[in-house]
């Protein structure tokens, strides 16, 4: 016995229609052999206000004028227990138009079913369309939204008036990417919905960088294990946001489920088909399903609906076995002698046993009971969504056959319509004609579909779950998304106030793995999902600015990385600053010997009358010290930044000043060497003219100053910036421009050395009274071992201190010079004037000229 209702006769036109009344059959009996109509159990109140809506639609109709009005309609309505094959078998009842469930056996009513409204689920759609279409029977559905009815050759006679989860799916990730999420499970119910549903979503997510944190099914059949499957995966999953995509009616073990193992703190994203499901939205699940958002259909009033859903009484129809069954469930009473047994549940409960309670409520109805009373589903107008896509689905198919009746009486109802190939009213011309024009229910948005059956435009309410008064789930709308032929949009505007069910009342945080901060990069294992990640500090020189980078960037030439990575400094500079202790030291000392060397020439100066002062060429003896000064002096210019002018300027002035001092030496040198010879040879032949020891001095100086400008002409030295030698540092320094260049510049001077070592070697045995040529020796040796000592130095040192290696060579070198060659004789000068006579002087060296 199939429980629904037909008013069939007196009409012209019967609209079939499947709804889920019931929420299941009752398991069959092992016993039972014969075929036989499966009963049903769990009263659907929400299932019962759509079909009274069909109902209240084709009346509305009926009495409208302006539609039909040579036709009146029928209907046939079944319930569909939201089962298969109880919606086959209401399907094919309806197709054979018989009574029972025997095949071929007509009745003939004279009415002419041409279309059908409904199946709920998408399973249930799917099954009955199959059916249908092989007759060209059109179905307009109101809930089913799963994407496999889109398909226009497989389901050819399938509309529906609510839109596609293909949209959803789109919407939901547009939901995702909104507040961050990058880690979400999915949960989805075992059927074409959950499954579909799921699937779309995640082809949605492909190139966003969201990932799946996990992927389960509930079972349709309660199954512990399967369920514990999916709680497992729950638990142990870091992501708090989760996608649960499955009807109301499936959810409820699940819902159970999640009390029981008390899962908190997690967000949901709501799929339509439960996102205002009063059977879920109670404050006792509230602690675990607030917060919820999801998208929903839009809501409207349906004009004159409350009133007819109110007008609902058992004692009306005795046979009408729904109206009694929903009384009793709706008031908790047994109606009096009615068959309709009452609250009966063979579900297959949490523990995995069967139990089944067949309470039946000892009070009984009086049929005094108020419905205004009741806080019912049943009786909730506030929430009319899928309510309003029946009333739709129904307009839909009225307006259709209006089309068509205009065509037949020959008033085509538009300018380009097929009228002329439509000349009846039949199912398959229906089909043929719904997706060809528009229809609009008074003054509501016009709907057209697609030729796949969907319909072109829509919008959807996103919905938070929020608690009113703590007593009340509301469902508020925080955003909107719309969408059409060519375009969606999203809107979530930021003032909504969203309630979220976090520890902190924010925006939950759903990752793998935190962002990596700055200064890391993120590495990515191989072969695992790419919002699980470590993440490795940047090398030295490299950074990484923002959050979340793939790659450190390398600093730019004159940069480096700070302590952590996260910025690119400048490179600290270094050079030998006269204001640092090292530049400060030397400059004192530069400077000191600046003044000995000045102090001597005094002495020279005051004293020049003396004969020790004239004794070996006054003048080549201030030449000495004018050199010694300018050496001193110039190291002054290796110390501090340099510039362009210091490079050129550092080493030419060293070199002319050694050659200046070498050749005043070699000069002076020569001199004792040839008096030596000449003294042992006995002969005075030789001796050299004062002439040709300033000679040697000006051809010295005057070919070093030719090399110097050539060197400056041809490959000067020039400021370069060191970045190799050390990475965090940038060494300022000079580079010579040509190492040949410099050798050779340099040569004159060692060569120069060389030679005054020499002669001063070979004449130190000279026994004149100043001991010139044993202090020239000296002072020659000790020239040597600093320059010598210097190289190693000089190679082995980075940076500032290579300068510093190099002035000190030259201070060093000078005061040896210096102190060698002036400090005895300033000795004897100032303290031993005694010894400053012209006996002492002796008569074998060549004394002062003139
Ligand atoms: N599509 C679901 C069934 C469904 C539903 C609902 C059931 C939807 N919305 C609201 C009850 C209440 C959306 C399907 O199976 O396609």
């Amino acid at each position: 016995d199939l429980n629904g209702y037909v008013d069939a006769k007196n009409h012209s036109i019967i609209i079939g229609g499947l709804f889920p009344i019931h929420s299941r059959t009752i398991p069959e009996n092992e016993s039972s052999f014969e075929p036989v109509s499966a009963q049903c159990e769990g009263f659907n109140f929400r299932g019962f206000r759509w079909m009274k809506t069909m109902i209240h639609t084709i009346q509305e109709i009926n009495e409208r004028k302006d539609i039909l009005p040579q036709h009146t309609l029928g209907y046939q309505i079944f319930d569909t227990c939201c089962t298969v094959s109880k919606a086959m078998e209401s399907a094919v009842v309806m197709l054979m138009g018989q009574e029972e469930n025997k095949p071929n056996i007509r009745n003939s009513t004279g009415a002419y079913l041409l279309g059908v409204i409904g199946s709920g689920g998408s399973a249930l759609s799917i099954a009955t369309s199959r059916l249908l279409s092989l007759y060209r029977l059109p179905q307009m559905g109101y809930a089913s939204t799963t994407t496999l009815l889109s398909d226009d050759i497989e389901f050819s006679t399938y509309f529906r008036t609510i839109a596609s989860d293909k949209i959803q799916a789109h919407a939901m990730v547009k939901l995702v990417q909104h507040f961050g999420w990058v880690w979400v499970g999915t949960i989805a119910s075992d059927d074409d919905y959950g499954k579909y549903g799921v699937k779309e979503f995640k082809a949605n997510l492909e190139g966003l960088n969201i990932c799946i944190a996990f992927s389960e099914t509930i079972p349709k059949v309660y199954s512990n294990e399967k369920m514990q499957k999916a709680v497992n995966a729950i638990k142990g999953s870091s992501a708090k946001v989760i996608v649960l995509y499955a009807s109301d009616l499936d959810l409820s073990p699940f819902v159970l489920e999640m009390v029981y193992h008390n899962i908190t703190d997690r967000t949901w994203i709501a799929s339509e088909a439960w996102i205002t499901s009063a059977l879920l939205a109670k404050p006792e699940y509230f602690p675990y399903f607030g917060g919820s958002i999801g998208f929903a259909v839009p809501r409207s009033d349906i004009p004159g609906l409350k009133e007819f859903l109110y007008d609902v009484h058992p004692s009306k129809d005795p046979n009408d076995v729904l109206t009694i069954e929903f009384w009793q469930t709706a008031f908790n009473c047994t109606w009096p002698n009615s068959s309709v047994p009452y609250n009966l549940d063979h579900r297959v409960n949490m523990t995995g046993k069967a139990d089944r309670l067949e309470a039946t409520s000892d009070r009984l109805c009086t049929g005094e009971e108020r419905l205004e009373d009741l806080k019912n589903t049943y009786l909730d107008v506030s929430q009319l969504r899928i309510t309003n896509n029946v009333r739709q689905a129904v307009y839909a198919l009225a307006y259709i056959m209006e089309f068509l009746s205009k065509c037949k009486a020959g008033i085509p109802p538009e300018a380009n319509s097929r009228c002329s190939e439509l000349k009846t009213i039949e199912p398959w011309s229906l089909v043929n004609t719904l997706h060809l024009t528009s229809y609009k229910i008074l003054d509501e948005i016009p709907v057209k579909f697609k030729s796949s059956g969907d319909i072109t435009s829509g919008h959807y309410d996103i919905l938070n779950w929020q608690l009113e008064g703590s007593k009340e789930v509301v469902f508020v709308k925080v955003g909107e998304y719309k969408f059409d032929e060519y375009k969606v949009e999203f809107i979530l505007p930021r003032n909504s106030t969203i309630f979220w069910n976090t520890v902190s009342s924010k925006v939950p945080h759903s990752v793998c793995t935190d962002l990596c901060p700055p200064g890391s990069r993120k590495v990515i294992e191989y072969g695992k999902e790419i919002c699980c990640f470590t993440c490795v500090p940047c090398a030295d020189g490299y950074v990484s600015e923002k959050p979340d980078k793939r790659e450190c960037t390398k600093c730019g030439e004159d940069y480096w990385s700070n302590e952590d990575r996260s910025k690119c400094v400048l490179k600290e500079v270094e050079f030998l600053a006269y204001d640092e202790a090292l530049g400060f030291t030397l400059v004192i000392l530069s400077i000191l010997g600046a003044l000995v060397a000045l102090a001597v020439t005094v002495v020279y100066v005051l004293y020049r009358r003396t004969p020790l002062v004239q004794a070996n060429d006054r003048e080549l003896s201030f030449l000495i010290q004018v050199a010694l000064l300018i050496i001193m002096l110039s190291s002054l210019i290796f110390i501090g930044k340099p510039h362009t002018w210091s490079c050129r300027a550092r080493q030419v002035t060293l070199a002319l000043g050694f050659t200046l001092c070498l050749s005043s030496i070699l000069g002076k040198t020569i001199s004792l060497f040839l008096a030596y010879r000449i003294s042992a040879s006995k002969t005075r032949f030789l001796s050299m003219r004062p002439v040709f020891r300033k000679l040697i001095v000006l051809l010295s100086v005057l070919v070093e100053t030719g090399i110097c400008i050539a060197y400056l002409l041809m490959r000067p030295p020039r400021v370069y910036k060191n970045m190799e030698s050390q990475v965090i540092k940038i060494i300022l320094e000079c580079n010579e421009g040509s190492i040949e260049f410099l050798c050779v510049v340099f040569g004159v001077d060692v060569l120069l050395a060389f030679l005054c070592f020499l002669s001063s070697f070979v004449a130190r045995q000279l026994p004149d009274n100043y001991y010139e040529g044993k202090c020239i020796t000296f002072g020659m040796l000790a020239f040597f071992i600093i320059w010598i000592s210097f190289v190693p130095a000089y190679l082995s040192t980075k940076g500032k201190f290579k300068v510093a290696v190099e002035i000190f060579a030259i201070l060093a070198s000078s005061y040896g010079l210096l102190g060698c060659i002036f400090a005895p004789k300033c000795f004897i000068i100032l303290l031993r004037p005694k010894r400053n006579t012209a006996e002492t002087v002796g008569g074998r060296v060549p004394t002062a000229d003139k």
